[in-house]
């Protein structure tokens, strides 16, 4: 159950954001900032409480508050951010955490881990290995788990751009899997909803208490979490799409 949820509103410096997609186009700020509004009011819509953290516009991709941080149900952890461009979002991060957390670590370099690498199935933590999470990231984040009493492992991964791009624990044993993790030995065993090709951005989606949040635009991926018995409900994230954030990268729940 979560109570709680941080979010950073998007800064106007979103438009400079990383993007692997260019073909998109860039983010309208307007929109991204009426998507944002939504995208909060369905966090209230589950029952959670949802803290505005204000933009900092040194930081274009800042709003993608979930790459900074993970909260455990024992502890909470500032990442280190892979991407150079977005280290100094750390900054102030364990200072918003000390109002919910009494233990707080942190992923110290040559780690390097992104929250949208981290997958949590209960107490037990799936680590992507990406182009932003380290083996050294991924080794301090397995201790710091077990430290807790809490275990973790790590998964090798090679097209995403993060673990969470293409999977998504929706509670219950449903596990949404796309693209290259369709085929990975460790999520065999999941009631496993199956995301088509070419929805494949739809596999990042977040179950908040009873609903599944789930991005609009994809019906396919929509019918068959609700045929899964979940209850969805629709945000448009299409101005976040353009810089590959999606549902579960801009927000901590906890
Ligand atoms: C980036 O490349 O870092 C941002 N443009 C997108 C981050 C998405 N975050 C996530 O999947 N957790």
């Amino acid at each position: 159950m979560f109570t709680k949820a941080i979010v950073r509103r998007p800064a106007k410096s979103l438009v400079q954001g990383i993007t692997s997609n260019p073909q998109l186009g860039k983010p309208d700020y307007d929109k991204a900032l009426r998507q944002h509004d939504a995208y909060i009011a369905a966090l209230e819509k589950c029952g959670v409480a949802v803290k505005v953290l204000p933009a900092l516009e040194a930081y274009p991709d800042s709003c993608f508050m979930e790459d900074v941080a993970l909260c455990t149900r024992k502890f909470a952890l500032v990442t280190n951010p892979g991407a150079p461009s977005r280290r100094g979002e750390i900054e102030g991060i364990a200072e918003v955490l000390a109002g919910y957390f009494a233990d707080i670590d942190r992923i110290r370099a040559p780690g390097t881990l992104e929250g949208g690498d981290v997958m949590m199935v209960g107490d037990r933590f799936y680590v992507g290995l990406s182009a932003r999470t380290n083996a050294e990231g991924a080794r301090q984040l397995v201790a710091a788990l077990e430290k807790r009493g809490l275990s973790g492992q790590g998964v090798d991964m090679r097209e995403m751009l993060h673990l969470k791009t293409g999977l998504s624990y929706l509670e219950e044993g449903f596990l949404l899997v796309a693209g290259e993790f369709l085929a990975a030995p460790e999520f065999a065993s999941f009631k496993r909803i199956e995301v088509a090709p070419e929805e494949s951005y739809a596999a990042n989606c977040i179950r908040v208490n009873e609903h599944v949040l789930v991005p609009s635009g994809f019906p396919k991926t929509e019918a068959r979490i609700r045929e899964a018995g979940l209850s969805v409900i629709l945000v448009d994230t299409s101005e976040y799409r353009k810089l590959d954030g999606g549902l579960s990268c801009l927000s901590l729940r906890f």
